[in-house]
């Protein structure tokens, strides 16, 4: 085996631990080679040669899209596999209901089989790499090893990589270590394919020890273990030892036009517009909206008695179907050069292209797939989960205070489902723990309710049900601790984008008519908005938010913003059998929220 070692500059040191974890892992997966990744741009372009060389990436057209290329994995492996995602604590009560959980020595073992001699003809690549600015207090550290290039490249993109994050190890800064293998062996001169993989898919997270071990995708989540597994996973559960928060959430910064600045989370499940909402471009005159991030928040308490955020990752690994100028002309921007996109069809000039991009599709594209494909093609021409991965720096719309590593004061939490019916529009929590219900009972509908019940509600608690490495009640109970342990807790927001009318329709016309939203929200943080109280929290008086000029007649208005009792005490019915699904782990302050609400729908208080 040969070893190429990272190059050696003066702040260069291979941590012992990491080195003789390094040693264990090649023994098993018995790589023909290995590289340490510096993260240097001369390393970044050699990989994507020989990513070129081996198909894995086509180079687009450099006069319509500089820089960028097009990836096309294997059909089997598009997504992340939340059924083959295991969480593995030495108890299982302590994984709780909604995660798939394995004995951690059972795991052990099967993964010691799965992974002796994955990697065999191929190279092993050394990925250390840190979540969040280098040195900040709430930044930690990870090292994968992986058996992808590709994989290389997009954690490249999405984490700060190489040899900074390794001198930070070297200084002592505990790491989390991952390991990644595409489960996809090459014989002495077999010929390998773009897109290796395993129809054997694991993504294994051991939250007590730290661990990651993922088998058989090279796709997402799956692979770039960096995001969800520790960014999430195993990061709720550091948080939950070390008191701060791993949340499924975009951070962003609003700025009214007299120069008021504000920092906003959002949680939203999957597929519910993050990205769209973190990059949005206002219809209100005067106002700004900057981007810190769209997907995953760090949130932990502050010297100064404030909650304070970081985004922990360097870039977006944002879904294409749907993103258009006039959905998201910031991302559109984004990725005009810089960006590798996986699964969008290819244009004949070079080009990318996916449904939703422009109104009509061009006459003729190759599909994800590498068919020829015109309109009346029986299949979408992108995969619908198909991806761009772009550095955050291409972001036009990026805060100057993105990468602050002490983080940026979080002035407001927001928690929004996709919901037909029940929820309005906007409304702001009466207390922090009034707050921790409506994320801890979060959930989406796909069809409206008839008049008086609710629709069959999926429940998305904190938008954290895949990604959350503990019983989900304790990642509860860490939001209630975390939130009380500052003088000054955010404000907390519910939203819904999707509520329906009777006919059926959208009745607010959402993206950048969503600056109304976050306007009213900063009346409420400044005192210039009194609203108006409901069983649901504050509600917009007439007047504060002007719905005429987004569209909105007065009529959808009502629709859109009135709280029906009836519905919402059958909803509280259901939503004390979920939260009974977690017993007896739920904090007493969800349910004592809970009886209040009840109280509150019961009283027409
Ligand atoms: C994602 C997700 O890919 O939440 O970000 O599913
Ligand atoms: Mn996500």
């Amino acid at each position: 085996m040969t070893v190429t070692a990272p190059p050696v500059t003066s702040s260069f040191a291979v941590p012992r631990d990491v080195a003789e974890w390094v040693d264990r892992i090649a023994d098993l997966a018995q790589p023909r080679d290995i590289v340490w990744c510096s993260g240097s741009l001369p390393e970044r372009r050699h990989l994507i040669e020989e990513l070129v060389e081996a198909g894995t990436l086509i180079p687009l057209n450099p006069d319509l899209r500089p820089n960028s290329y097009l990836a096309r994995s294997n059909p089997q492996d598009v997504a992340r596999v939340e059924s083959r995602t295991f969480v593995c604590t030495p108890r299982e009560e302590d994984a709780g209901p909604t995660n798939n959980w394995r004995e951690p020595l059972a795991m052990r073992e099967e993964l010691r089989s799965l992974f002796e001699g994955a990697m065999r003809g191929r190279t092993m690549y050394v990925v250390p790499f840190a979540m969040g600015p280098v040195g900040g207090p709430l930044t930690r550290y990870g090292v994968q090893v992986t058996d992808s290039p590709y994989v290389v490249v997009s954690m490249g993109i999405m984490t700060r990589m190489g040899a900074p994050a390794l001198s930070r190890i070297a200084e002592g800064a505990a790491w989390v270590p991952a390991v990644h293998s595409v489960g996809a062996p090459l014989g002495y001169g077999e010929t390998d394919v773009p897109w290796p993989c395993n129809p054997t898919k694991y993504i294994v997270q051991f939250p007590a020890t730290r661990e990651i071990w993922s088998f058989g995708s090279a796709y997402g989540g799956n692979a770039i273990l960096a995001k969800k597994a520790f960014a999430l996973r195993i990061a709720s559960a550091l948080g939950h030892d070390e008191g701060w928060l791993a949340a499924h959430m975009l951070l962003l910064k609003v700025t009214s036009p007299q120069g008021t600045a504000r920092h906003i989370a959002a949680a939203f499940p999957s597929a519910c517009g993050k990205t769209n909402f973190a990059m949005l471009r206002p219809t209100l005159p005067g106002w700004k909206v900057e981007t810190l991030g769209d997907d995953i928040v760090w949130i932990g308490p502050g010297s100064d008695g404030r909650l304070r955020a970081i985004n922990p990752e360097a870039g977006f690994f944002g879904v294409a179907p749907g993103t258009s100028r006039e959905t998201n002309p910031v991302a559109i921007d984004m990725l005009a050069r810089d960006t590798i996109f996986t699964n969008v069809a290819l244009t004949d000039d070079g080009d990318v292209w996916w449904e939703g991009l422009t109104p009509s599709a061009p006459d003729h594209l190759i599909d994800w797939q590498g068919r020829d494909w015109t309109p009346s093609s029986p299949e979408p021409a992108a995969h619908p989960n198909s991806r761009f991965t772009v550095a955050a720096q291409n972001c036009p719309t990026i805060a100057d205070d993105w990468d602050a590593p002490e983080g940026v004061p979080l002035d407001a939490v927001v928690f929004g489902g996709r919901r037909a019916s029940n929820v309005p529009l906007v409304a702001q929590a009466n207390s922090w723990e009034h707050g921790m219900l409506i994320g801890a009972t979060l959930s989406s509908e796909q069809t409206a309710a008839a008049e008086g019940t609710v629709g069959a509600l999926r429940r998305d608690p904190f938008a954290m049900l895949p990604f959350c490495g503990l019983h989900m009640a304790d990642h509860w109970a860490d939001w209630l601790a975390v939130g009380s342990s500052v003088a000054n807790p955010p404000a907390v927001f519910q939203v819904n984008w999707f509520r329906k009318g009777r006919g059926g329709r959208f009745l607010w016309p959402g993206f950048g008519e969503n600056i109304r939203v976050l306007a009213w929200m900063l009346g409420r943080l400044d005192g210039t908005a009194p609203g108006v109280d409901s069983p649901l929290g504050t509600l917009p008086a007439e007047g504060e938010l002007d719905y005429l000029s987004a569209g909105v007649s007065g009529e959808e208005w009502g629709e859109l913003m009135s709280v029906d009792r009836r519905a919402l005490f059958a909803e509280s019915d259901d939503t004390e059998r979920y939260l009974s699904t977690f017993s007896p782990r739920v904090p007493v302050a969800i349910y004592a929220q809970l009886r209040q609400l009840r109280v509150r729908l019961a009283s027409g208080e």
